[in-house]
């Protein structure tokens, strides 16, 4: 886990610092002198920022999970948070800057359906109720490139248990936030918003599924799905819901934002497999964010070890889609 070691903030030379280290420092400062951001008049964007202020950072750097570790580079933060599909906020992967309109404070996450008793749960309360960790994840989008990401958080299947579904729920069915006053391109006609993804109960009972609350060591940035997404790195990116906002257990298999888009390109399974192509693009190879190298994808983006049993006795050629 060298590769996703950060130096502490004062190891570096003023110049070098970042502007959110700079921030950060700032804060700690005025925090000290018990000042705090709001006394400063005239600070005005410092006043901003302070209010933005996670409450769940001091959760970060997680403790990092030697079980997940990678053979790849750690793909660099800012490549990573300026390359996004977050259509709430566009079709385009420039997204970063329209994504900060998303508020996440308040935010509650509501779970419900087959479960013995449904609940809601603000934010805060739900990613301190399990302890946090830190994995290296392979992140492989069906438009054929990928990244290698330190996500923070925690295990789905704790939440399932979390959640005591009843032996009638066979799928977690999960949707994003709907609020057009912070994602504008939510009135677009052509989409049907919310997003909404799922998977089996199985599925998220599996270690490798994980709720993610934190990257690069810090709370999730807004364009990364703030403040709580999915991933599952052996399916292509699209089933990683982000800004989840309900998670309900039911009986049917639902149906993804992309199945209701354009059915005959996306389906419910989406499990990494380069020997099946999508309707226009191969998946044999994925094309490395940043490094620039082209390489061969591996099957279930090589955590078939973990996961290929999920899918036993099931035709292979129909679980990509
Ligand atoms: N709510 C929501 N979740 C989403 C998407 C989206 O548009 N909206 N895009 C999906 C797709 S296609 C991918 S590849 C990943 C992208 O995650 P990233 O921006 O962190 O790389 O998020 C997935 N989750
Ligand atoms: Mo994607």
């Amino acid at each position: 886990m060298a590769a996703i070691h950060r130096r502490p903030s004062w190891a570096i030379a003023e110049s070098l610092a970042t502007p959110e280290q700079a921030f950060l420092n700032r804060r700690n400062l005025l925090r000290g002198m018990g000042l705090g951001g709001l006394a400063l008049a005239g600070a005005g964007a410092l006043r901003a920022r302070a209010e933005d202020a996670d409450p769940t950072a001091d959760l970060y750097p997680a403790k990092p999970n030697g079980a997940y570790t990678l053979d790849r580079p750690v793909t660099p933060e800012e490549v990573n948070a300026n390359y996004n599909n977050f259509y709430e906020y566009g079709s385009q992967k420039t997204i970063a800057s329209s994504a900060q309109q998303l508020r996440t404070r308040p935010w509650t996450v509501e779970i419900g359906g087959l479960v013995e008793k449904p609940m809601t749960l603000a934010i805060d309360d739900l990613i301190r109720t399990f302890p946090l960790e830190t994995r290296l994840y392979r992140h492989r989008c069906v438009e054929a490139w990928s990244m290698t990401i330190p996500w923070a958080g925690f295990p789905l299947s704790k939440l399932v248990e979390h959640a005591r579904p009843l032996g009638s729920a066979k799928y977690l069915r999960m949707e994003t936030f709907y609020d057009p006053s912070m994602a504008p391109e939510q009135n677009s006609f052509f989409y049907n918003f919310p997003y909404v993804e799922g998977v089996t109960v199985a599925e998220a009972m599996n270690d490798l599924a994980f709720m993610v609350t934190g990257a690069y060591d810090k709370p999730l940035a807004k364009q990364f799905g703030a403040p709580l997404r999915l991933a599952l790195p052996w399916k292509y990116g699209f089933k990683s819901i982000k800004s989840i906002v309900k998670i309900e257990f039911v009986e049917e298999q639902p149906l993804n934002w992309w199945q209701q888009l354009q059915p005959s390109e996306y389906g419910f399974w989406a499990n990494v497999n380069p020997e099946v192509s999508h309707p226009r693009w191969s998946q044999a190879n994925e094309r490395v964010l940043h490094t620039g190298d082209y390489v061969p994808t591996l099957l279930f983006n090589g955590y078939a070890e973990q996961v290929a049993s999920l899918y036993a006795g099931m035709d292979p050629a129909k679980l990509y889609m």
